[in-house]
């Protein structure tokens, strides 16, 4: 039941009641607040809504500046909640104005009478958990304070303007004007002379009109950011077709998409697609006029790769080349210091060829920095501007600002908000931090927010809020905290996603740079907005999985733990596999397994180009055995790898690592030759083995007709390949004929026990299970050879074996004897460096371009491999370019 209705009827700042005491205080009357005040009161919950401006619209009601547009597309662009709603308001063009979003926030507000609950033109200017009462007193500008039980902080993320961080503003004697605080009456700027400094969103929206209106623009650039035409009109077709043919199947997709737009996941890499087509859906991105489908649907390594990102940013770079006529005017306004899309690209309209206009002067302050705002202008360290306006486009405190902007905000024990984050923001799912109870953020820091669709990520923010504190009435609980253990968590699992895309390359509002002194990270979630709603959910289902919820007549909840202990892409990879309902490997018979390999790997990315693959045939231990041979483009003669592919012994060819084969032969600068070594059940225990160690002698023997460097050679494999290559280091050094200079086990079988920690804790849900073990085992080798050290190389003798490098994954039954052989052979005296892959399955490091996360582990098994055959330490300049950028 709500505790006393809040009375304030009128929507006026003239209107302060006294104190009130409400279920529920929201700050901010924009986008998020709107929705969550119908939601709450529909729920049946007291509420009041506290909003600084005085009318709805929250960034929109501030940012007025000419050209204001949002760039989501409208029809993406507003609420979904009620399809009513969706069909009573039309939207005129395809990127709608500031007024005109102002105008859909007043229809919203006056179709559902939501001003009766809102205090306009009052700021909250602190607030204060107590304990005892388990409610947050705020206190507000107005001098009336509000006790709630439920504070949310509605306050968006980009809505606190930065200080202009210039000596001298103060002096200035004409107009100074942020474009984050546009005045509403406008400004007259025609005959005048105008500077814009900022070049982001605002500015680059902005610079075209007033160009237009203004005697004489400068323009003081610190960063070119990418900027695409808008292509602003009607409505596309496609699109309002798309949404009218089905409209819940059109929201669904975007509520399950990675940035909140219907949008399908791009599959084909971008060296799969020739120089022509990838200009073509170029061309095709760049007249579409949107941002989500160029940042989305070019190729799917855009995102992810810098190799895959440079395709895309030198076409951007033409494009800029080809219209601002002046050549070191477009050399300038040209970027080259991130990759497109980790800073927020732009839309616009007109400006590049703004700078063709003879009343527009560019400074470039990477090359002239401004030394002073003066009484007349502006001074940069080699001229001086006189100016009648000085335009700020300068941006926002982001993420964090307005929520800070609250202070303190002090939750349990007296600690404040501002210590907490001093390091930078932590919090639960980006919604709640620990210490904190009854507190929620939407779109808070540590949820996809500002990388998504805001309407789509505020709408998920505040269903999941609304519907938990329904849920909390129901069964009697009155606060709800996160846990410490559970924001741990989220902080890696943030720190994982943030390896998954380039936005930490980049100096940006993301990651805190742009405010000077700010803790550096990347502040929204990266791993997408439909894997994100998922998380939220599985909370939700697994007992709200780290909350504590308390209450007076109940007893205390709290299911402690992390929600996502998988690298976020091993998670959507797994989720994907459980969708498709296979039955297990094991039941399908060797070559029904086969055969389904086969076909599962058809659907994976094709492996990287290399400088040459070709096929032959080798001698094994009882007969010709068909090999692939990977050749990098580097000059040869090149190391050799004999390389063993993984497949329980029973599964898999020459050819079926091809990506892995492709990528170390990349990284390394080695021949990489794949053996087909023989099969069970056809030829079981030792056939394999002895294979491996034949392979490897006749590959050392005709090193130099395969184009590799004579001498030593090195061995690697993965899973029951990782076991061959180890067997094959013992068996070389007992029985002579081959040198080999260094071994790498990737996630190896090493040993036929199954009493290992990781063969129970990983014994089903990750692809590799336990029974899937049993079943290669059994195929392979009878109980009685098993001990062989040709099957268990643990059992072995370890001394004298080649230095070593043992990769192992954390969710795989084969971890700890991994972790073991690594282990036993540095007490045998062997060299060895291990790595334990955290949140990575048996597959990860091999399945290459689909588990993103595992490239890092590979950047170091090239580093060993490298290291073993004498050769230098690649720098980033000399490897392949997207190991500097997935490299931890
Ligand atoms: P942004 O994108 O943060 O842009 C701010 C711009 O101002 C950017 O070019 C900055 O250069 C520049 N800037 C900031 N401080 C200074 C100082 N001290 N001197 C010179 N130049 C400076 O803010 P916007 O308002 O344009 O857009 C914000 C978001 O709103 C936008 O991304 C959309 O999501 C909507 P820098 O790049 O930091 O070198």
């Amino acid at each position: 039941m709500p505790e006393a209705m809040f009375a304030a009827r009128a929507s006026d700042a003239t209107n302060r009641e006294a104190a009130v005491t409400v279920d529920v205080a929201v700050v901010g009357a924009g986008f998020a607040g709107l929705y969550l005040l119908h939601r709450l009161r529909k729920a049946g919950f007291s509420v009041v809504v506290l909003e600084e401006g005085g009318d709805v619209g929250g960034t929109w009601y501030w940012n007025r500046y000419p050209g204001a547009r949002c760039d989501i597309q409208t029809i993406d662009y507003g609420y979904t909640f009620d399809p009513e709603l969706d069909t009573a308001w039309k939207w005129s063009e395809k990127y709608a104005t500031q007024p005109e979003i102002l105008r859909y926030f007043g229809f919203v507000a006056d179709r559902y009478d939501l001003r009766r609950d809102i205090r306009f033109c009052t700021k909250v200017t602190s607030a204060t958990w107590d304990d005892a009462t388990g409610r947050w007193q705020l206190a507000t500008d107005s001098g009336a304070a509000v006790s709630c039980r439920y504070y949310i902080m509605a306050t968006g993320c980009l809505s606190a303007p930065k200080p202009p961080e210039i000596d001298g503003v103060k002096d200035f004697k004409g107009k100074v004007h942020f474009t984050g605080r546009w005045p509403h009456e406008g400004v007259n700027l025609k005959g005048k002379r105008v500077a814009v400094i900022g070049t982001g969103s605002s500015g680059i929206q902005s610079i075209p009109l007033i160009a237009e209106q203004a005697a004489e623009l400068t323009v003081f650039q610190r960063t070119p950011n990418f900027a695409l035409p808008a292509h602003n009109g009607p409505q596309p077709g496609d699109r309002k077709a798309m949404l009218e043919n089905d409209p819940a199947a059109y929201r669904e997709q975007a509520r399950l998409s990675l940035a909140g737009v219907p949008y399908p996941q791009q599959m084909e890499v971008s060296w799969q697609l020739s120089e022509a087509d990838r200009r073509a859906r170029f061309e095709t991105a760049w007249a579409a006029g949107d941002l989500v489908h160029i940042l989305t649907q070019l190729w799917a390594d855009q995102a992810v790769d810098a190799d895959g990102n440079r395709l895309v940013a030198d076409l951007i770079r033409e494009k800029i080349q080809d219209v601002v006529k002046d050549p070191e005017i477009a050399a300038a306004l040209t970027p080259h210091d991130h990759p497109f899309g980790a800073k927020r690209p732009c839309l616009d309209t007109n400006y590049y060829a703004t700078y063709n206009r003879p009343n527009v002067t560019l400074v470039n302050l990477r090359q002239e920095p401004i030394k002073a705002i003066t009484a007349s202008g502006i001074a940069t360290d080699r001229r001086s501007f006189d100016l009648d306006v000085i335009v700020f486009a300068t941006g926002f405190d982001a993420m964090t600002g307005a929520i800070m902007a609250v202070h303190p905000i002090t939750g349990r024990a007296g600690k404040s908000l501002s210590s907490v984050w001093a390091g930078g923001p932590q919090s639960y799912l980006g919604l709640t931090v620990a210490g904190f109870p009854n507190l929620f953020m939407i779109t808070g820091p540590g949820s996809p927010s500002v990388l998504s669709n805001m309407a789509v990520s505020i709408e998920q923010h505040t269903d999941w809020v609304v519907d938990r504190l329904i849920a909390m009435r129901d069964a009697g609980f009155a606060t709800i905290e996160a846990t410490e253990t559970a924001q741990a968590g989220w902080a890696r699992h943030m720190a994982d996603c943030s390896m998954l895309t380039l936005h930490r390359l980049a100096n940006t509002w993301y990651t805190g740079a742009n405010v000077p002194g700010k803790a550096l990270g990347v502040m929204p979630y990266t791993g997408g907005v439909g894997p994100y709603r998922s998380i939220c959910n599985e909370v939700v289902e697994r007992g709200m999985l780290g909350f504590r919820l308390t209450g007076e007549n109940v007893a205390e909840q709290c299911n402690d733990g992390e929600i996502v202990r998988l690298q976020p892409d091993v998670r959507l990879v797994l989720g994907m596999l459980a969708q498709m309902n296979l039955p297990p490997i094991e039941t399908m018979g060797a070559q029904g397994a086969r055969d389904f390999l086969n076909e599962f790997n058809k659907g994976r990315p094709a492996g990287r180009p290399v400088g040459e693959v070709g096929d032959g045939v080798l001698q094994g231990a009882e007969g010709p055995l068909p090999f692939k041979l990977y050749r990098p483009a580097t000059p040869g003669p090149h190391p050799i790898v004999v390389y063993f592919h993984g497949g329980g012994w029973v599964l898999g060819d020459q050819q079926s690592d091809d990506p892995f084969c492709r990528d170390m032969c990349r990284r390394t600068g080695m021949i990489f030759v794949s053996v087909g070594y023989r099969h069970a059940p056809e030829h079981r225990f030792p056939a394999a083995a002895e294979d491996g160690y034949a392979a490897t002698r006749w590959i050392a023997e005709h090193a130099a007709e395969l184009g590799g460097r004579p001498g030593p050679v090195l061995v690697a494999g993965w899973s029951a390949g990782g076991n061959i290559a180890a067997v094959t280091c013992q068996l070389a050094r007992d029985r002579g004929g081959v040198e080999i200079e260094g071994q790498l086990l990737v996630c190896p079988v090493t040993d036929c026990t199954y009493d290992r920690p990781s063969y129970t804790e990983n014994a089903a849900g990750y692809f590799l299970t336990r029974g899937l073990m049993y079943w290669f085992w059994d195929i392979y080798c009878s109980p009685a050879d098993r001990a062989d050290p040709r099957a268990s190389p643990l059992r072995g003798k370890l001394e004298g074996l080649p230095p070593a490098f043992v990769a192992t994954a954390e969710f795989d039954p084969l971890r700890d004897e991994g972790i073991a052989y690594g282990e036993a052979l540095a007490k045998a005296g062997v060299p060895v460096e291990q790595l334990n892959g955290h949140g990575q399955f048996h597959s990860s490091f091999t399945m290459v371009d689909v588990i993103i996360t595992g490239v890092s582990g590979r950047v170091k098994m090239a580093e060993a491999l490298r290291g073993f055959a004498g050769l230098p330490r690649q720098d980033s300049e000399q490897r392949a370019p997207e190991i500097s950028v997935a490299a931890e």
